[in-house]
């Protein structure tokens, strides 16, 4: 046998062992290449026609060869046995592990997220309150008297203990004016509750309220954050407006569109062919809302903004149903991931 038959012989007996797949399979290789009729077996026999000087070489090379294989065969059978164990107790240690499903965070999470970390930025601080308000929180220390309609019975769910559900995040801000002394910035996230449920309403739904006071706070800081809000969350070409509006406790008052995200501005469904979206309401905060809080109305002032993360959320990813947030449907909120 030459050098490379000896070589083509060992690549191919290890290549063929390292490939079976199970015991029967082993067995028969070791057969095949060691048993008594085996390949090697009759090589080491067939030693005996060859001149001296090859015998020995040949020889050498041939037990080395068999010594391998031989380790090989033992440590292949070894683990093939392993491997027969685990499949007897249902363990196939070979197969892939199993990646764990992960989860998204709700879009509107994401949303409320979003926006809380781009006041942050601007210095504002992150406040929280109770969903149960009473009526002086949520609507008188707004300046929203007795007679407003938005006092009806129609648009607040209220308590037999004559408490009330907010129907907007503003008592939150209410609550972080007493507790602080000007100046301040803060943003007040969470769920509010309104006495409607249609295709566009759901009877809960989520603001975001912003508020600033200073001694110096004027329309123009209003003007410059909120249009620095808009080109953060909905791209920096984003052009801005501000309409004149009313709210009880602002004055003045306006409401801010942006430049429809879909037509650019050209008109189109969406928009109504106007080429701009409304989204929030704002104005410098009311005297008395200031007065309320036992503010000295000659040294601060300042501004506050509203705005509804569902319409925000469904202008950021284009979704046309208020109601897909809160049907849970798999489909949906894995999209978000
Ligand atoms: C809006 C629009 C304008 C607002 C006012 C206040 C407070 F507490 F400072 F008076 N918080 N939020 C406000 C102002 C809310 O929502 C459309």
């Amino acid at each position: 046998m030459k050098p490379e038959e000896l070589e083509a012989l060992k690549e191919r007996a290890l290549k063929e062992l390292s490939s079976a797949k199970n015991l029967a399979d082993l067995e028969a290789l070791r057969v095949k290449y060691l048993g008594k009729k085996g390949e090697i077996t009759q090589a080491l026999k067939s030693l005996k026609d060859l001149p001296l000087e090859e015998k020995k070489t040949v020889g050498a090379k041939l037990n080395e060869l068999k010594e391998i294989l031989e380790e090989f065969y033992k440590e292949k059978k070894n683990s093939l046995l392993l491997e027969e164990e685990d499949r007897e107790e249902g363990i196939d240690l070979t197969l892939p592990g199993r990646k764990p499903e992960r989860g998204a965070l709700h879009p509107l999470t994401q949303t409320i997220e979003e926006i809380c970390e781009i006041f942050t930025r601007l210095g504002f601080e992150v406040v929280t309150g109770p969903e149960v308000e009473s009526d002086h929180y949520n609507f008188t220390a707004l300046n929203i008297p007795e007679w407003h309609p938005a006092r009806d019975m129609q648009a607040t769910f209220y308590l037999k203990n004559g408490a009330l559900l907010r129907t907007h995040t503003s008592p939150m801000q209410i609550r972080a004016m007493l507790e602080r002394t000007p100046p301040l910035r803060i943003i007040a996230p969470g769920k509010v509750y309104r006495c409607d449920a249609d295709v566009r309403h759901s009877p809960m739904f989520h603001q975001v309220e912003g508020l600033m006071i200073d001694d110096k706070t004027s329309f123009s800081d209003l003007k410059g954050i909120l249009s620095f809000f808009a080109r953060e969350i909905f791209g920096e070409k984003t052009k801005v407006r501000f309409r004149p509006s009313y709210f009880p406790f602002t004055e003045p008052s306006v409401e801010m569109d942006i430049s429809c995200v879909i037509c650019d501005g050209k008109g189109c469904r969406v928009c109504s062919q106007t080429g701009w979206l409304e989204i929030l309401g704002a104005g410098m905060v009311h005297p008395e809302v200031l007065k309320a809080v036992n503010y000295d109305i000659s040294k601060w002032q300042g501004f506050a903004f509203g705005l509804g993360v569902e319409r925000i959320a469904m202008i950021k990813f284009g979704i046309d149903d208020i109601r897909l947030f809160f049907d849970n449907h798999l489909n949906f909120l894995e999209s978000f991931k």
